[in-house]
């Protein structure tokens, strides 16, 4: 029993650190305004843009349900902010009770992307933003462009990007966040599709899953 237990620390700890070494050039800024401004305006973290990669981007859900007290995905993309703490219908959440979802963008051809920011406003535990996300350019034979279920798209095609949680260690969290990728190359990669596995900041009550205003892709400038 024990020699089993030390087999799986060992091999836990050796996939985190084939992780570190595949994303370690990776960079995640994070950016704060406990009370939020007008038109999300951070240290840091470029405010929103409307007319970015991501703008005419094409969604498909594919794991949980939305809130239907919310906006429907393309609020995700149509450059429009929610202009006070809690406003449900300028943001996109997954269902009350639920854990989170997972849903697809296509950017609708390859481009190389430089950033990737998402923008979320809530006054208490839906402010802060906790996800996954997964790229492809979808050249990979076993490339599967709607990974529902418990698949795991690194099986099928993907690439992890980034891991996040803004979540503060005390306290709910609410307020408005900014969140930047972006990589020390100057560019995150070539792609065409991005995956979001959104998932509830907590359980402990129905209304964990975050308000979501914006996501942004940005693509690098070409000489
Ligand atoms: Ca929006």
């Amino acid at each position: 029993m024990t020699s089993k237990i030390a087999y799986l620390t060992f091999a836990i700890v050796s996939v985190m650190i084939m992780a570190f070494a595949a994303h370690a050039q990776v960079k995640v800024t994070v950016d704060y305004n406990a009370s939020g401004t007008g038109g999300f305006k951070f240290k840091n973290v470029p405010a929103p843009a409307k007319d970015d990669a991501g703008s005419k981007a094409k969604f498909v859900l594919l794991v949980g349900e939305l809130d239907p007290n919310g906006a429907d995905l393309s609020a995700l993309t149509d450059g429009v902010l929610p202009v006070n703490e809690d406003e449900p219908a300028a943001n996109l959440f997954f269902n009350a009770g639920g854990s989170g979802g997972r849903f697809r963008m296509d950017l609708g051809s390859v481009i190389e992307i430089a950033q990737i920011n998402t923008y979320s406003w809530h006054p208490n535990t839906r402010g802060p933003q906790v996800y996954l996300l997964y790229a492809s350019d979808g050249a990979d034979p076993k490339f599967n462009p709607e990974p529902k279920g418990n698949t795991d798209p690194t099986r099928v095609g993907w690439k992890l990007l980034a891991t996040l949680d803004t979540r503060p260690k005390q306290g709910q969290g609410g307020g408005q966040y900014g969140v930047s990728i972006t990589d020390s190359t100057g560019a995150l990669g070539k792609y065409r599709y991005l995956l979001f596995d959104f998932v509830a900041t907590e359980m402990e009550d129905d209304w964990g899953n975050t308000f979501y205003s914006e996501v942004d892709v940005v693509a690098k400038k070409q000489n």
